[in-house]
């Protein structure tokens, strides 16, 4: 069968499949900034060593991001210090979320979510963090000339520059937008690509995932969706090449649901939520936060993704 073949649409659903079947990380209960639960991984694989952010959730109730690194993606050696703090804007006032790294003009971007409790009424705001080293960040600081204050979340940045212009996918609840750039700090053009729709599983609201993945078909995305009783679940779709705005396929279920125990029950129950996707000979590995609570992986075959996903074009 080629990718474009689009019969037999009844095929068997796809999915993720576990990796070890628990959980990859856990929050060390010795550590009282992440003794709350560890998410939100964002894993970058460079010349054989894999490499983690994450958010850590303290006792204090604040997030902070911490540090691991691996030589075969699944056993972690964690730092026992947060890797980058709240800064003093007041922006990060109660805490840094959700990191997503990409490698673009040789440094890494890490775009996060700066939450503040106290201010209304913007509570959570995208931020970007740029580094070589993983160890000194500098901070970028994005602003959307046309946004209306609002909460914004969930900033995934494209891993390259499309027509010269930095892309990044982002969160106004409960849509997916897209935002261009030229130095990654004023943003403009921002449009919705993709809504909640009426199946279950992403019928409240959608947030971006991992970075988009350049495939042959298109920028592959996971995403994840919310049902109306709070579960999160992640699904994917694809996206235009050279004009991301469009979206071509859509999954109509999600690859991945909460079903094992560490993601039913834990800080918040019924969370997948994957925040980084490493391609690995024929794999795609997904890695994401449990309940809020540990740290999974899953993977699935490439080319069975994307057979699958073109049986379902947007349109
Ligand atoms: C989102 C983020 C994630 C979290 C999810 C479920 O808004 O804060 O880190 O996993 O909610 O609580």
């Amino acid at each position: 069968m080629t990718l474009n073949d689009t019969s037999n649409q009844q095929d068997q659903q796809i999915c993720f499949t576990r990796i070890n079947g628990k959980p990859l990380i856990e929050p060390d209960p010795e550590l009282n900034w992440e003794a709350g639960g560890v998410f939100a991984p964002a894993v970058v694989l460079e010349n054989g060593k894999w490499k983690m952010l994450y958010r850590a959730f303290g006792k204090d109730g604040i997030s902070r991001i911490g540090y691991a690194e691996s030589d075969d993606g699944i056993d972690w050696n964690k730092d026992k210090k947060p890797r980058v703090i709240p800064d003093h804007t007041g922006l990060e006032y109660s805490g840094i979320e959700d990191p997503r790294i990409v490698h673009i003009d040789g440094r890494y971007l890490i775009s996060y979510t700066a939450y503040a409790k106290q201010e209304m009424p913007v509570q959570t705001r995208i931020r970007i963090l740029e580094t070589t080293d993983f160890h000194k960040f500098e901070h970028v600081t994005p602003s959307f000339e046309k946004q209306k204050p609002q909460n914004d979340k969930d900033g995934v940045l494209f891993s390259e520059k499309i027509n010269g212009l930095y892309y990044m996918l982002h969160r106004l609840e409960p849509n997916i937008q897209l935002s261009t750039s030229t130095d990654l700090k004023k943003w403009t053009k921002f449009s919705t690509v993709l809504k909640p729709t009426q199946n279950d599983w992403e019928s409240l609201k959608i947030g971006a995932g991992s970075p988009p993945i350049k495939t042959p078909i298109g920028w592959l995305f996971f995403y994840h969706g919310v049902s109306h009783d709070m579960k999160y679940s992640m699904g994917a779709a694809i996206l235009n090449l050279k004009a991301p705005t469009e979206v071509l396929y859509r999954l109509p279920y999600p690859l991945l649901s909460p079903g094992f125990k560490y993601e039913e029950a834990g800080v918040v129950p019924n969370v997948v939520f994957g925040t980084s996707v490493v391609e690995l000979i024929s794999n795609y590995y997904l890695y994401y936060g449990a309940a809020d609570d540990v740290i999974a992986a899953a993977l699935i075959d490439k080319s069975d993704l994307l057979k699958t996903i073109v049986k379902y074009p947007v349109n």
